[in-house]
C-alpha cells in the first residue's frame, strides 16, 4: 500500500544543542507535509562546529540491528537521506541499507557531510572522505558545500572559482552517479559580495545557479536546513530549480533573521522564526540557467 503522508529515512545524528543534523532534519520536512522516520547516526551533546568537549557516542554497532527491526517491518520509504555520519564502517552500513530500502519512485539523497572553509568536521577521518565517494554512487542527487565537492572531487578547495569551471565539477560530480548534484556556498569570482548554490540536471543536461547577498556570518546546521527543503521541495513535486531557490531563500531568511541578533554563532540560526515560511505558497523564483 502507498504511503498516506510520504515518508523519509533520515540517517544523520542527533545533536543534543547547536541546530543542526536531525534537529533541523526532523522540523523542516514535517512542517513540509512528510513523516521522518529517524535512523540515528551518532548522538552528540552538541554538534561540533566550535564546540570543544562535547560527548560523542557513535551508534555504528546498533544501525544493523536497527534497521534489521525495519526490515522485518517491512517498512516502504519515499525517499532516503543520509547527512553526517559517526564512523567510517557506517558508510558501508549506509550503503547497504539504501540497497535493501530501494523502490521505484523514491528519491535517494545524499548530503556528504564531512566539511567547511576548506576543513574536516572534528570527527571526519581521511578514510571517511573515501568512503563518502563510494556513497554517493547510489545516490539520486547530493548537495556537498564547495569544500566537499573539492573533497569528493580530490581537488584543493578554491577561493574564487568560475562558472565554467564550476559547471565542469557539477559535471563529474553527475558521472560519479547522482542524477542531480548540487553545489552550494560557492563563491562568486566576479562579485566578491555574493555566494551562489549551482546545480546540474544530468538528465537534460540543464546548469541553473542561485545567487545570494554575501552575509558575513557563519552559522553550523545551515547546510542541513538546505538539504532537508530541497529534498521537501522536490518530494512536493516541485522542479530542481524551484526547489534550489527554495531552499537558498529559506536559508538566507533564517540568517537574516538571527543575524541582527548578538547570538554565538555556533547556536545555528533561529529556525523557529522561519519554520512556518515553508507552508506559503511557492514565490520565490530567482534562478537562473547558466
Ligand atoms: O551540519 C552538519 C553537522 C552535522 N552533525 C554534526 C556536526 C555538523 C557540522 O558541524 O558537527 C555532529
Amino acid at each position: 500500500m502507498k504511503n498516506i503522508v510520504s515518508r523519509v529515512a533520515a540517517i544523520h545524528d542527533i545533536s543534543g544543542f547547536g541546530r543542526a543534523s536531525l534537529t533541523v532534519v526532523i522540523p523542516i520536512l514535517s512542517t513540509m507535509g512528510f513523516q521522518v522516520c529517524p535512523l540515528p547516526t551518532a548522538v552528540l551533546s552538541t554538534h561540533t562546529g566550535g564546540f570543544e568537549g562535547f560527548k560523542f557516542i557513535d551508534l555504528t554497532s546498533h544501525m544493523r540491528e536497527y534497521i534489521d527491526h525495519w526490515k522485518n517491518l517491512d517498512l516502504k520509504f519515499d525517499a532516503l537521506y543520509s547527512g553526517f555520519l559517526g564512523s567510517e564502517e557506517q558508510i558501508e552500513i549506509v550503503d547497504d541499507f539504501f540497497h535493501a530500502f530501494k523502490k521505484e519512485d523514491q528519491l535517494i539523497i545524499v548530503d556528504p557531510v564531512m566539511g567547511d572553509d576548506g576543513k574536516r568536521y572534528q570527527t571526519v577521518s581521511e578514510n571517511m572522505v573515501k568512503g563518502m565517494r563510494r556513497l554517493v554512487k547510489g545516490a539520486d542527487i547530493i548537495t556537498p558545500n564547495i569544500t566537499e565537492a573539492a573533497f569528493l572531487l580530490e581537488k584543493d578547495v578554491p577561493k574564487t572559482v568560475s562558472e565554467t569551471q564550476i559547471k565542469k565539477w557539477l559535471n563529474q560530480l553527475c558521472e560519479m552517479g547522482p542524477e542531480f548534484s548540487v553545489i552550494t556556498s560557492v563563491p562568486d569570482g566576479l562579485k566578491d559580495k555574493s555566494t551562489s548554490t549551482v546545480a546540474y540536471n544530468a538528465r537534460d543536461k540543464r546548469f541553473w545557479k542561485v545567487t545570494c547577498d554575501y552575509i558575513p556570518a557563519h552559522y553550523p546546521g545551515t547546510g542541513d536546513m538546505f538539504t532537508s527543503v530541497l529534498v521537501g521541495s522536490l518530494m512536493q513535486g516541485d522542479s530542481l530549480p524551484i526547489a534550489l531557490d527554495r531552499a537558498q531563500h529559506f536559508v538566507s531568511m533564517a540568517i537574516r533573521a538571527t543575524f541582527g541578533f548578538e547570538i554565538p554563532h555556533r547556536e545555528g540560526v533561529l529556525l523557529e522564526r522561519v519554520l512556518g515560511s515553508l507552508k506559503a505558497p511557492v514565490n520565490a523564483t530567482s534562478y537562473e540557467i547558466i
